[in-house]
């Protein structure tokens, strides 16, 4: 393949997407020597086929707050690939929503659900509304005007959404509620449903649990172990409370937590019921952490600083794109950190993860570590097919059998010539393979 004119050919048809083309180069820097080795790839032009989402759907979403007054939003499902299976990926509220975001979230999605080893395809969604401070009744009108539009384009075969930042359970159900209302359908469309109506259990942990599963399997490939290890966490939602709740049963002390407001220290370990509080704290939907020292007082609150700046071994971004970048990489690896998990989507910027990666620190991947949130989803979706559910032991089970998985794929394609595991070439390799053979499999259709 011709990286460079691939690159500029990208880069001239998405003006402006700085995200997706951060997410897109990612990828083909690090698949351009496998493609190279396998001349198939470029005879059926599956690099430029890749780069060009199947179909891109904006809506106009229509919602009256509780005053009366009619507000505007703007709504997208990006539908990027579904080579492997029906289009699969979460719905995301938040302010910074467009169509940028939702192309690189997408994009990202195929790749991260080929590696789950499940038939899922790759999709992503979400609108610019603003969940804070919103009313429960204004979240409930927002997600059913969203939901008489997106409804058109999604099915249990065709398009399974699921929640992502902003839109959790609750969301979920006002989705799924006037789904049903409009297609008359009790179906497995939506994933992240609540238990008694078709949800699965561990989907609320799954991402967090996911990511300290492929933890424990980059510990061990060093050798190594959680005993003693100091932990910084970003964020405090869903991704970071499972992930939180994961190493305070193996034994990994999270001295750090935060929220766009800043980050809280907590050198007694975020344990017990603290984890607990995490889950009121997001319900709350005021989007600070600040409150956690209150209720605390042993507990730090910094304002307006990310917790990079901590002395820790591993550090696990669990917040938002971006959210780690060069000058953060520089004073973890001067701090003496080993690991770096990206549990966000595209948590690192991409001279970020070039730094770690030169100062050989393991660096694990989004697409890798994060996929146990919607490899849990497919797990959900069969369920849902075989109208039953699992057992907790039995999800959890498979849960962890899917992130080793990932893990030995990334060995696999990532293992470079002094050892060290180049995770982020082994995942996109990986994730690259089974999308591109089906494609090929199933000629020249998208
Ligand atoms: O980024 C993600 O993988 C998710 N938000 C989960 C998607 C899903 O379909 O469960």
């Amino acid at each position: 393949m011709d990286l460079k004119k691939i690159l500029a050919d990208l880069e001239a048809n998405n003006p402006a997407q700085p995200l997706y083309l951060q997410a897109a180069k990612e990828v083909l820097e690090t698949i351009e020597d496998f493609v190279n080795k396998n001349p198939k790839y470029d005879k059926y032009a599956i690099v430029e086929r890749l780069l060009e989402p199947e179909r891109i759907i904006q809506f106009k979403i229509t919602w009256v707050d509780d005053n009366g007054k009619i507000h505007v939003n703007r709504g997208y499902r990006v539908q990027h690939n579904m080579a492997i299976g029906p289009y699969k990926g979460g719905i995301r509220f938040h302010p910074s929503v467009n169509v940028d975001s939702m192309k690189f979230l997408a994009f990202e999605q195929t790749f991260k659900n080929s590696l789950t080893t499940l038939p899922m395809g790759g999709g992503k969604g979400g609108s610019d509304f603003d969940p804070q401070g919103k009313s429960e009744n204004e979240m409930m009108r927002f997600c059913q005007s969203f939901m008489t539009e997106l409804q058109k384009y999604i099915g249990p075969e065709t398009d399974v959404p699921a929640g992502d930042i902003g839109v959790g359970a609750r969301e979920v159900g006002f989705m799924y509620g006037q789904y049903k209302r409009i297609r008359d359908e009790h179906v497995g469309v939506l994933t992240g449903k609540s238990l008694n109506w078709g949800g699965s259990l561990i989907r609320p942990e799954a991402t967090g649990f996911g990511s300290i599963y492929f933890l424990q399997a980059m510990l061990k490939a060093k050798k190594d172990s959680l005993k003693g290890k100091k932990i910084a966490v970003s964020g405090f939602g869903n991704v970071a409370w499972g992930a939180v709740l994961k190493l305070e049963e193996l034994g990994g002390k999270v001295i750090a937590i935060s929220g766009p407001d800043g980050y809280i220290l907590d050198e007694d370990g975020v344990t017990g019921d603290k984890v607990d509080y995490m889950r009121e704290l997001l319900a709350t939907r005021n989007n600070v952490v600040a409150p956690y020292a209150t209720k605390y007082p042993k507990a730090k609150f910094i304002a307006g600083k990310k917790p990079w700046e901590l002395k820790v071994d591993i550090a696990i971004p669990c917040a938002i794109q971006n959210e780690l970048n060069l000058d953060d990489a520089k004073q973890l690896a001067a701090n003496g950190c080993q690991y770096v998990v990206e549990t966000s989507n595209m948590g690192c910027t991409a001279d970020a993860i070039y730094y770690l990666q030169s100062k050989k620190i393991s660096f694990a991947p989004g697409k890798a570590a994060n996929a146990g949130g919607v490899a849990t989803s497919g797990l959900e979706m069969t369920q849902n097919s075989m109208k039953l559910s699992w057992r907790r032991e039995e999800v959890d089970e498979k849960l962890h059998q899917i992130m080793s998985s990932i893990h030995e794929n990334c060995l696999k394609y990532g293992t470079e010539k002094d050892g060290y595991i180049n995770y982020v070439k082994g995942a996109n390799i990986a994730g690259f393979i089974k999308v591109a053979d089906a494609m090929i499999e199933q000629g020249v259709a998208y």
